[in-house]
């Protein structure tokens, strides 16, 4: 331990994880899917969606919304749309049992999505992502969150900071993968941010009273900004619309309303979408990943980077000597063994 940081393993991290979500009445089951996610988090060091997330999840664990021992359930309903009820649970044992057969359902019809509904959801979605590509299918995952996020063009919360997520499986090697919320910043920055008293650049929020403004606490109770303007505004509208209104679940405005002023974890649904390029290319597969592994090679040759190669060296990082943890938000997680 350093003076402000500590090291742990990453088997640390993901016992620690568990421990903390069981201690606080989260079921085995859905402490496992969360531990393994969060785990994975720090490891590539996402530091706004690593264990700082235990706080936020026994936040919402304590103040009853979520139901830490719902078991979802799957719903076959299209030959390419699967559903996962998440009956109020968190996502991600939602999204561990529907995956079989999104899988399944992509590897047969080329295409397939899956929908998770009434979930409470605080995960990157790159894990998900990844999950698919290592099983040879692209993968494209989105979910709205809390209406924290204003329209290009206006100052008031309407969107979410709405994540969109891609991977592509590539033959040798990491997929190519890109997760990002479509507001400026995730809201987990703005967050952690404002708990260690760090400005922020002026195009990330606006205050209550709709100016720009550089303190994290002042533009948690105002509005953030999309990113890429008009273009990030409107994506996110997509996912308004795309993983909510087109599956039958909360946007996040309506998110927003259903937490009642708690603060707990946004609940709404997820869509995630698979798709086979053995069955769209077929005798053309192998030139089709081809030309892709030419297009990736085209931007890396002149020294740019593929997004996700940041996590990836962090990953090797992790796993070879463990991960950093701020000694102030390790004590905090050991408060929530109290
Ligand atoms: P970042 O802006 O940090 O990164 C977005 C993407 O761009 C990453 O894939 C990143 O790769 C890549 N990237 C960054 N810099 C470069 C570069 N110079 N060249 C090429 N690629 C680059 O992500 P966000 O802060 O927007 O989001 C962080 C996480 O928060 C995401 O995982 C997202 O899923 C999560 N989130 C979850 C929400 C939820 O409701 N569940 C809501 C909002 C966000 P790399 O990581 O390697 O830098
Ligand atoms: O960081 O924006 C965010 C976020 C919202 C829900 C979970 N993470």
């Amino acid at each position: 331990m350093s003076d402000n940081h500590v090291m742990l393993t990453l088997d640390e991290v993901y016992d620690l994880s568990r421990k903390v979500l069981i201690h606080n009445g989260m079921s085995s089951e859905h402490a496992t899917s969360i531990a393994k996610v969060i785990t994975q988090g720090q490891r590539d060091e996402c530091q706004s969606h690593g264990i700082y997330r235990l706080l936020v999840c026994v936040n919402t664990l304590r103040n009853g919304k979520v139901d830490p021992q719902a078991l979802p359930t799957v719903k076959d309903v299209a030959p390419g749309i699967v559903t996962v009820d998440s009956r109020f649970g968190y996502s991600l044992l939602g999204f561990d049992t529907g995956l079989p057969t999104l899988i399944h359902k992509a590897k047969t019809n080329g295409i397939a999505a899956m929908a998770i509904n009434n979930c409470f959801h605080f995960s990157a979605l790159w894990p998900e992502v990844e999950a698919i590509a290592e099983r040879g299918l692209v993968g494209i995952a989105m979910s709205p969150s809390h209406s924290w996020v204003a329209p290009a063009g206006g100052n008031k919360p309407v969107f979410g900071t709405n994540p969109l997520a891609f991977a592509w499986p590539r033959p040798y090697g990491n997929p190519f993968v890109f997760d990002f919320a479509t507001s400026a910043v995730a809201r987990g920055d703005l967050e952690l941010h404002a708990r260690t008293n760090q400005p922020i650049p002026p195009e990330w929020a606006v205050d209550a009273s709709g100016s720009p403004t550089t303190d994290p606490k002042e533009a948690l109770k105002g509005a953030m900004r999309t990113f890429g303007g008009y273009k990030g505004s409107a994506l996110s509208a997509m996912i308004e619309l795309l993983a909510g209104s087109l599956i039958g679940d909360l946007t996040s405005a309506q998110s927003q309303a259903f937490d009642g002023g708690v603060g707990a974890t946004p609940c709404h649904g997820e869509l995630v979408i698979a798709l086979d390029p053995k069955v769209f290319l077929g005798d053309a597969y192998q030139r089709g990943l081809d030309s892709a592994e030419q297009m990736f090679n085209l931007i890396t040759e002149q020294g740019a980077r593929l997004p996700s190669q940041r996590r990836f060296d962090a990953r090797a990082r992790s796993q070879a000597n463990g991960v950093q943890v701020p000694a102030a938000l390790f004590e905090d997680i050991l408060r929530l063994l109290d």
